[in-house]
């Protein structure tokens, strides 16, 4: 292996052995992500189930991505590309740009216009990548990327390059690796349905492997005004404040459904102000900041609250930080109105 990485830290160097072989390794550290346990999630869900949140947002560039990143683009250098490319929601474009960089080859995202979190326009930006956006939506932009990936001149790093899957699938083993055995459920946001698929490989092998006895029932969250899987029908015009996962027709659609019948699990619907309230009190009640997306599960995990078994080990995936997508709180602090820099001022302000 050659490194382009601190040597003990990332995917690939945990996992090589269920990773392709990479010769270069192009890692920014990625993975070993936190699995915490919510005390008030558990409290919330009763009935002695336990709660914990896998914060990916702590990844080097904020997002799951990174985890598939390091292998597609660590198999991309191997195979002598010359230039990345990808659509995205956002973060897939963060990621890509930031491995990019460090692998030293140029990265070309294409964008649906007006439609990426701050946060996320601006990593690809600060990294150097060359983008272009488009006026369409995230769809139009994968068709146009998986033209021009069918030449040469242009590596496809979205999730449809099974690498990207690859990558991923490490984080169902560190679930595994952490609770000694798998879960009963495992929640997560779908947009493409890539991490679905992941997760659900990861689990898979890992029970193969006999490292954990048992597979959870995997149960995906859409936004309802982007739902394709659950209402089992292409959505022309998706719209969701959940910018992420803005998709009406997600490329692991196929693979998703397997995973979900696979795993009795299902596919459900969380409304933008189910997405955003559920936002809020993950920040409030936990201490984890995650972007709009990722808060899908946690609406999701409320909305079926009783469906859980009494006693059921439940894991929430959260995907993305959310400093990614300052405008979605912004709108909510209003104008701080300065008060006199005098001390008791500042306490009749604060209301203590
Ligand atoms: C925070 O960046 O599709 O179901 O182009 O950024 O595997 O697509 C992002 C997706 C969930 C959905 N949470 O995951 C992209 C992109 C966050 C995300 C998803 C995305 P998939």
């Amino acid at each position: 292996m050659r490194f382009v990485s601190q040597p003990g830290r990332g995917v690939i160097e945990r996992f090589q052995e269920f990773l392709p072989r990479c010769e270069t390794v192009v890692s920014l550290g990625e993975g070993s992500t936190p699995l915490l346990f919510s005390p008030s999630l558990s409290a919330r869900i009763g009935r002695g189930c336990e709660v914990f949140v896998k914060n990916e947002g702590v990844n080097p560039t904020g997002s799951f991505k990174d985890r598939g990143m390091t292998v597609a683009v660590s198999q991309a250098i191997d195979r002598g590309a010359r230039t990345l490319i990808c659509a995205s929601t956002g973060n897939t474009s963060a990621s890509a740009s930031a491995y990019a960089a460090r692998a030293g080859i140029p990265c070309a995202v294409v964008l649906p216009a007006g439609k990426i979190a701050t946060g996320k326009l601006i990593q690809a930006f600060a990294h150097g990548a060359k983008i272009v956006s488009i006026d369409g939506n995230f769809d139009d932009a994968l068709t146009i990327v998986r033209e021009l990936g069918e030449g040469n001149e242009f590596a496809i790093v979205n999730s449809i390059n099974p690498d990207r899957i690859a990558g991923q699938k490490t984080a169902a083993f560190e679930v595994i690796e952490d609770l000694g055995n798998a879960p009963d459920f495992h929640l997560l946001p779908v947009g493409n349905a890539g991490n679905i698929t992941a997760y659900w490989a990861g689990y898979r092998e890992f029970r193969e492997r006999g490292k954990s006895q048992t597979v959870p029932a995997m149960i995906g969250f859409q936004a309802a005004g982007a739902a394709p899987i659950f209402h089992d029908r292409l959505i022309e015009n998706p719209e969701t404040i959940a910018s992420a996962i803005r998709i009406g027709n997600p490329a692991s659609w196929k693979q998703a459904r397997t995973a979900l019948d696979e795993s009795n699990g299902a596919v459900d619907i969380v409304t933008d102000e189910e997405i955003v309230s559920a936002q809020t009190w993950l920040a409030g009640n936990e201490g984890i900041f995650v972007e709009p997306a990722s808060a899908a599960p946690i609406a999701g995990l409320f909305k079926r609250a009783e469906k859980f078994p009494e006693a059921s080990r439940i894991v929430c995936t959260v995907t993305g930080h959310g400093l990614k997508d300052p405008d979605s709180i912004q709108r909510r602090i209003g104008k701080l109105e300065p008060v006199p820099a005098k001390i008791d001022k500042v306490r009749r302000a604060l209301g203590f």
